[in-house]
This record gives C-alpha cells, sequence and structure tokens, in this order.
C-alpha cells in the first residue's frame, strides 16, 4: 500500500472535521455534499476486500428511496450478497478515522482481516440518476486507483443490477453474463418461456403500468421492454424526464401513504407498480370500481409467489423444504395465511435485506419479502440441481413443473430483491394462473395498520430482542406497550430504533383503523415517556 499516496489523494476528498456516519442498514446514506470523503474511502475499503476475498466486489452510489438531494454508498460482496458484518465496521472505522489517522486506519484493518496485500484487486461500479451520483462515483475510482486496484464503471445501474454483476463475475460466467445485455437477456428469456403457455391461450397482450419513481428504474425498463413484448407491455411513468426523483411517488411514498403515486393515470382495476429510486423494491395497487385505493404490498407478493411455488413443488414431489421469511412489519393476516391456509413455515427476522437473506438461505428453496416491497427467493444449490435433473428426465407433468421451476430460478435474482425480476415473477404468476389484481388482492385482507414516528433525544436507549418484536430497554416500555395492546383485538404492537433515520418506528395493528390509530398514538406516548422524547408530545390523530 502506497500510504503517501493515500494521504496526499485524501486531501482532495478530506473529511468535514467532526462528521461521524454510521454503515447503517444499507451503507452510507445523508445529504450528498457530506459524502465525498465517504466515496473516496470506501473506493480504498473496496480494493481492501477484494484483496481479501479473492474476488471482485462491488461499490453502488445509491441512495434509494431517499430525497434526491441525499445519496449514499454500499459495498456488494463476492456472491452479490451485502457487504459482512464485520466490514461494516471496518467501513464505519474507514469512514470517520481523521485525515491524519487514515493511513493507521488502513493498515489496523488489512491486519485485523489478514488481507493480502499483494493480491489483485477488481472492483465494479454503479450508480443511480442522482444529480450527485456521477461525482461520488469518481471519487469511489479516485479511493480504488490509489491503492492499486483496477476497475470497470457500469455507470448507471439499478442496485440488483450491480449485484447481478458482481456474482456473475465471480461465477465465472455461470450465474449469467456479466453485461446488461447479459441481464436482459437472463431475465426475459426465463420470462417468455415460463410464459409461453399462458400467452399462447389468447390472453396475450397484458398491460402493466409502472411508476418509476423517477428513478434509475425508467432508463432500464425502457431498455429492456422490447425484451418481453408482445406478451407484456409495460406503460412507463414517472420516467425522470419531468419529476423530481421519489417525489410524491415510488414504492416508498405508495407504501408509507397508502395512496397512488402522482403522475400516473389509473382506471379502475387496472393493475399499477411502483418501484423505489433504485429499483430493488415493488409494490402493486389498483383503484377499485368505487374509487377506492388497494395496496398490495410485500406480504401479498409472498403469498402469491409462495403458493405458485407449493403447487409447483406438489407436483414434483420431490421434498424439497420451502419457508417463508418476513419482518415484524408483516401484516399479521399475511402470516395467518401463510401458516394455517397455506401450511408453509414462516420465520420473522430483524429489518433490513441482509437478515431475510440470510434466514431465507436455510431452506431449499426460501423465499422473502418486507412488506414495504424488498425481495426475492432463494433457491439452494442443492435444490436447483435436483429440479434442473427433474426438468431433463421424469415424466410428463412432473416434468411441466421442474421446467417452470427452472425458468423461475433464473428469473428471480438470488443475490437480492429486485423490482424488475419480482415485477416478470408476478406478472407470469398472473399470466399462468388466470388471476386478475382483484383476484390476488382478495387472498387474505390486511389487518388496519399504522407506522409512526418518535423523536427522542437518543435512539439507541432502545433495545429490543426476538426480531424486534420486543423490547429490552428501557425497563417498563415493553410492559406498558403490552398493557396497551390488551386494550384492543386483534392487536400487535413494537417499537424500534430506525437504522435509516435517527427517530424511533412504532407499528401498530388492529381490528379497526380507529383502535389502529388509537393504539399507535398510546404507544407514541409511551415511547416518548420513557424514552425520552424530545421536541413536540405525539398527538392523538396526528
Ligand atoms: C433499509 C433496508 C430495508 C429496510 C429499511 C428499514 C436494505 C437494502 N434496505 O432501507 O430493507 O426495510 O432500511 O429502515 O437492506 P428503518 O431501519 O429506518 O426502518
Ligand atoms: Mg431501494
Amino acid at each position: 500500500m502506497d500510504l503517501d499516496a493515500v494521504t496526499k489523494q485524501s486531501v482532495l476528498h478530506a473529511k468535514p472535521d467532526g462528521l461521524v456516519l454510521q454503515y447503517g442498514t444499507a451503507g452510507f446514506r445523508t445529504k450528498a455534499e457530506h459524502l465525498d470523503h465517504v466515496m473516496f474511502r470506501m473506493g480504498l475499503l473496496a480494493v481492501l476486500r477484494s484483496k481479501q476475498t479473492k474476488s471482485t466486489i462491488g461499490v453502488m452510489v445509491t441512495a434509494s428511496h431517499n430525497p434526491e438531494e441525499d445519496n449514499g454508498v454500499k459495498l456488494v460482496d463476492p456472491l452479490g450478497e451485502m457487504l459482512a458484518a464485520s466490514w461494516e465496521e471496518h467501513a464505519t472505522c474507514l469512514a470517520n478515522a481523521e485525515e491524519q489517522h487514515l493511513p493507521r486506519v488502513l493498515v489496523d484493518i488489512s491486519e485485523k482481516a489478514a488481507v493480502d496485500l499483494h493480491q489483485d484487486a477488481f472492483v465494479v461500479i454503479g450508480r443511480d440518476t442522482r444529480p450527485s451520483s456521477e461525482r461520488l462515483s469518481q471519487s469511489v475510482i479516485d479511493g480504488v486507483t490509489v491503492l492499486g486496484g483496477q476497475f470497470y464503471d457500469y455507470g448507471l445501474l439499478t442496485t440488483p443490477q450491480l449485484h447481478y454483476m458482481v456474482f456473475c463475475r465471480n461465477s465465472n460466467g455461470q450465474y449469467g453474463k456479466a453485461t446488461v445485455e447479459g441481464y436482459y437477456q437472463k431475465l426475459s428469456s426465463a420470462f417468455v418461456e415460463l410464459t409461453k403457455q399462458a400467452f399462447c391461450r389468447g390472453d396475450d397482450h397484458r398491460t402493466l403500468k409502472v411508476d418509476c419513481a423517477n428513478g434509475i428504474g425508467a432508463l432500464k425498463l425502457a431498455e429492456m421492454k422490447h425484451y418481453f413484448s408482445p406478451g407484456l407491455s409495460v406503460q412507463l411513468f414517472n420516467d425522470g424526464t419531468k419529476g423530481k426523483l421519489n417525489h410524491l411517488c415510488g414504492a416508498d411514498f405508495v407504501k408509507s401513504h397508502q395512496k397512488p403515486p402522482q403522475g400516473i393515470e389509473m382506471r379502475a382495476n387496472e393493475r399499477c407498480c411502483s418501484f423505489d429510486g433504485d429499483a430493488d423494491r415493488i409494490v402493486y395497487y389498483y383503484h377499485d370500481a368505487d374509487g377506492q385505493f388497494h395496496l398490495i404490498d410485500g406480504d401479498k407478493i409472498a403469498t402469491l409467489i409462495s403458493s405458485f411455488l407449493k403447487e409447483l413443488l406438489l407436483e414434483i414431489g420431490d421434498g424439497l423444504s420451502l419457508g417463508v421469511v418476513q419482518t415484524a412489519y408483516a401484516n399479521g393476516s399475511s402470516t395467518r395465511y401463510l401458516e394455517e391456509v397455506m401450511k408453509v413455515p414462516v420465520y420473522c427476522t430483524k429489518t433490513g435485506v441482509k437478515h431475510l437473506h440470510h434466514k431465507a438461505q436455510e431452506f431449499d428453496i426460501g423465499v422473502y419479502f418486507e412488506a414495504n416491497g424488498h425481495g426475492t427467493v432463494l433457491f439452494s444449490k442443492a435444490a436447483e440441481t435436483k429440479i434442473k435433473q427433474l426438468a431433463k428426465e421424469s415424466e410428463d407433468e412432473k416434468r411441466k413443473a421442474a421446467k417452470m421451476l427452472e425458468n423461475i430460478i433464473d428469473l428471480f435474482n438470488q443475490t437480492i430483491g429486485d423490482a424488475i425480476s419480482d415485477m416478470l415473477v408476478i406478472e407470469a404468476i398472473l399470466a399462468l394462473k388466470g388471476l386478475t389484481v382483484q383476484q390476488w388482492d382478495a387472498l387474505y385482507t390486511d389487518l388496519p395498520n399504522r407506522q409512526l414516528k418518535v423523536k427522542v433525544a437518543d435512539r439507541q436507549v432502545i433495545s429490543t430482542t426476538d426480531a424486534e418484536r420486543q423490547v429490552v430497554k428501557p425497563p417498563g416500555l415493553q410492559e406498558a406497550i403490552n398493557d396497551l395492546v390488551k386494550k384492543y383485538r386483534l392487536s400487535r404492537a413494537f417499537v424500534r430504533p430506525s437504522g435509516t433515520e435517527d427517530i424511533v418506528r412504532v407499528y401498530a395493528e388492529a381490528d379497526s383503523q380507529e383502535n389502529t390509530d388509537s393504539l399507535a398514538y398510546e404507544v407514541s406516548l409511551a415511547v416518548f415517556q420513557l424514552a425520552g422524547g424530545i421536541g413536540e408530545r405525539p398527538q392523538r390523530g396526528f
């Protein structure tokens, strides 16, 4: 390591005095103007991680659903997964080191992680459409270069596309070709193959309206849509030509406000969906004939997908295990439906894709979705091998099911939730089952729910256990929540410190919206009183 060169370059990417940032649930995220030094340093870190793993590492510049003025960065590990937890700590140390300590911190990390400094390093870089992203990705490149790493800059990519590229490169192309074209081809040929039956039945031309959050998803879907037409035609809205990124649109807006985005024309009973700003989240929705809005969130997506998979698994009858992974935010009705009606085992993990992803890896086929629309399906190597074998050898009906599963394996992005890939799977299932969006929605009825935020002096005073469903500290808070929950029917509530904002989140569910809102308010008040609330007290009726 040429530490003198690092010191010299680092001056050009100086850290603002006193700024402390943490590698959170999905990397660093804050106002773009504070991130130049972080980007440079993540370039340095990616080189060390690449040397240590002897693999290609990814760096993605995006702040997902956050406002356009923000930005962020996350590293992608060799198998296309999120960065390992021990390296998140290294990332935080490196980002916060004062200029004069930078060389020492680099040496420390290399020693602690036993990095072989003679090893070559290769880093691939992607970025979203934010105005600041191009400049910030140049700072990543500066960091990579000064430590002697090689790089390839993909330029504009969705987050899941970058994850895909990393995995392709580290699997010697076995997972697919590490180009945007390769991504389009892999997904669309699996889609076309899977839907052949449905589309030749005559219910061909299907249309879907997609709100692209004025983000990168619009560019990529516009390039890709010719690959899967005429079976499916997608109409893009909020494609970035007029509106602002994530402003009054996108999956996060639709899910949290439970209303349609601006800038989309919805007619009664038309199927619509929204991506978030970096296209790793998707939610569906529609207006019924009475003009009422219906949201189909990640829970209902997981239900549709797992019931389809379960049918195929019964058909091939090979004892492959299927499990569904959710978080505490999953609507109680979805969990009940999965467990009691579908008889599928359901597990709950902490919030954040990496937690769900790791749990899902325990099954032959692991379906994971957060209610907010992050999710995918993972197939174990053993399951994949078995399915491929059955698709070649077994008798007719079995083979048909195995072939479908084979296409589904290719269609799901196995590295991380991917709005484009999820959308294609959902569209394929709806077409094959001949389901309308209303029929899908009617699988179960969501319990009324409410999410609120509470400001406290230090959100770390709250610690939780049981996949964030129980508070351990401060004392008395869990007991207070228990007493409040008892007042209502079909009720549930939990609180957790946010991993991305300086607030505590409150979630409540009950038999009616009125009761849910009361419960959410009362729990917020308990947090405010017992966990050091600041500013205005929570108000009833918000
Ligand atoms: C991040 C996570 C998302 C999670 C959210 C929770 C990834 C890629 N993203 O956006 O999964 O739902 O954080 O935010 O892991 P919160 O901690 O502020 O509630
Ligand atoms: Mg996102």
